[in-house]
Formats: structure tokens, sequence, C-alpha cells
């Protein structure tokens, strides 16, 4: 892709669910030297430090854990992420998933502001899409996509400039989804792309077909990557492990093929918990990807020794 001014920012949002860590993923980032390799492939850098949530008070819900948390950091991501876009891309450092419901809404006025269409590629086990009513977990980052597609109401959560339309988002990575979830997804014009799917005919003909649709209507693409689309052998630190992921190649074709579209317009690292790492190599895992969507070929440079 053509050289960026990436907007990184920090996003250590912990309140999605009751395993504690991801609050620890911006740093692990950095750590591991994002900054120094997106500025390598000839992008400059901007890193703005950690976001935090704008100021709420805890009401206790019986059911959805930490409900009043996640409504102030989806009203502080969305800002932030609009106001990132007038000087860049925003790549936002989770954080587990409950965060997207914040950086896709701060995209999608974004997108309205500048009169396109936004598109976004899930890459996840789960499809998150449950509604407030329909999550039996009550860990809410079960419910972004739920959120943004507005097919059900979520009282007291920052209003949609509209809903984001079904057929603008593909879930590639599939293997966790809830019944409820399954049976509401089987109504909506969602590109769902599941692993047995993968397995049959690869992963780069319905990405393939998903950029194409988005190339042929100028569209903005936001890229949501959450650790446990990777298998967990490749990528152990994610609190939800679920086995029979996207392998290495799998997730560095879908960056590449990313980066050779010149489509992505910002993106999510979700759900890392450098707690739960072996000496750093997932979060390296997920450097690397974030490289291969904003230019790097894997073959380019010697492979750095752990
Ligand atoms: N569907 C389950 C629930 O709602 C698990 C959701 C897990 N989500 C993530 N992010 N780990 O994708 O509780
Ligand atoms: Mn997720
Ligand atoms: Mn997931
Ligand atoms: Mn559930």
């Amino acid at each position: 892709m053509k050289p960026q001014h990436v907007i990184l920012q920090g996003a250590p949002l912990d309140c999605g669910k009751n395993r504690r860590g991801c609050i620890m993923g911006p740093d692990a980032y950095r750590t591991a030297g994002l900054v120094e390799a997106l500025e390598s492939l000839g992008h400059t850098v901007t890193d703005i430090g950690n976001i935090g949530p704008a100021p709420y008070t805890e009401v206790i819900h019986p059911k959805l854990h930490r409900l009043s948390e996640t409504i102030a950091w989806t009203q502080s991501l969305a800002d932030a992420t609009e106001a990132a876009f007038a000087r860049g891309m925003p790549i936002t450092l989770g954080g587990d998933h409950a965060l997207a419901a914040g950086t896709v809404l701060g995209a999608m006025r974004h997108a309205a502001a500048v009169d396109r269409p936004l598109f976004v590629l899930w890459l996840d086990a789960h499809s998150d899409f449950h509604t407030l009513e329909s999550t039996d977990s009550g860990n809410l980052h079960g419910t972004p996509m739920g959120y943004l597609t507005g097919r059900s109401d979520f009282p007291g959560w920052p209003d949609l400039p509209a809903s984001l339309p079904y057929e603008n988002i593909a879930m590639i990575g599939l293997r966790s989804v809830d019944p409820a979830e399954r049976a509401a997804l089987q109504q909506t014009a969602i590109t769902r792309v599941d692993m047995r799917q993968i397995d049959e005919s690869g992963i780069a003909t319905p990405l393939g077909a998903f950029l194409e649709r988005i190339e042929a209507v100028n569209g903005m693409l936001h890229v949501s990557l959450d650790v446990d689309f990777l298998d967990p052998a490749a990528a152990p630190a994610v609190g939800t492990t679920v086995p029979g992921g996207a392998t290495v190649r799998e997730g560095h074709l879908v960056m590449e093929m990313i980066n050779d579209s010149e489509l992505l317009t910002s993106m999510d690292l979700v759900e890392l918990n450098p707690f739960m790492d072996e000496r750093g190599r997932t979060t390296r895992l997920m450097v690397d990807l974030a490289a291969s969507a904003l230019g790097r070929n894997v073959f380019d440079r010697p492979t750095r020794a752990f």
C-alpha cells in the first residue's frame, strides 16, 4: 500500500468479558515493536498513547457485565477514532472486542461525512452478533456486531448515524457461533465464511470477492482482527481459544490481499491477552500480521529469533 500516516491508539479496555489481561495489550504491541515495524515499511506513525473511557458511574446490571463502562468506552473510542481519520489511518490496539463498537462507530461517522460506504471485515472465531437480550454470558465483547448493525435496541449506547448494512460485512474464520446468533445471522446478508469452507475451498476466494465489491463502490474498509481468528497453537494468548482456527499462512494471506487491495482505511487488533502469551509469540505474530496488511512481504526479512 501507499505510505500512510498511521494513528495508533491504545484501548486497554478489559470490561467485555470476565477474564482479565487485555488491559496489557496496547503496551505489549509497543514492546513487540509495532511502531518500528510500520515505520520500516515507509509509513509515518503517531502513537497517541492510551485512551480511557468517557466519565461514567457503574450501575450494576443483573446480567450484563460492566455495561456502563462498555458504553463509556464506546463513546470515547468513537470520538477518538473519528478524530483520528482527520489525520490518518486509525489502528486501535486492544483491549477486548467490545472496543469495536466504538471504533467502527467512529469509522461509520467518518464514512458518512465523506459520503463513502463503510465495509467491515470481521476476522474472528466468533460472530459477536448477540443483542443485549440474546447473550447468555452477559459478556459484551460478544455483542458489537449486534449493536453496529442495529438489529436490536441498545439503550443508552451512542446513536448510530445509520445501521451498518449487512451486505457490507464479511465474517471470516467462524467456528464458535451461539445458536441465537446463528439463527439471527441466517436471516441476514452478512457474508459468513466458516472454517469448513476455508478448509474445503480456501480463504482467498471469498475474501477476494468481498474486496472486489468494496472496490467497485469506492468503499472504505475497516478490518477487525480478533486473536482467536488464528489457531490457538499459533496464537495462544487469548482468553477464548477455539481449536481449528486459521493458520499463520492463512492469516498472512488475508493481510497480503488486504495490502494489495489498497482498500484498508482502519483496523483493530483485539483480544490479545499478554498474560497468557508464551514469550511474546502471539504478540509478535499480531505485529507481523498488521505489518503484512500495510505492506510487508513475509519473505522480506529474516525471522527474528525468540
Ligand atoms: N458467543 C459467546 C458469548 O457471547 C462468546 C463470545 C466471545 N467473543 C470473543 N470475541 N471472544 O470474539 O459469550
Ligand atoms: Mn471477537
Ligand atoms: Mn473471538
Ligand atoms: Mn453466548
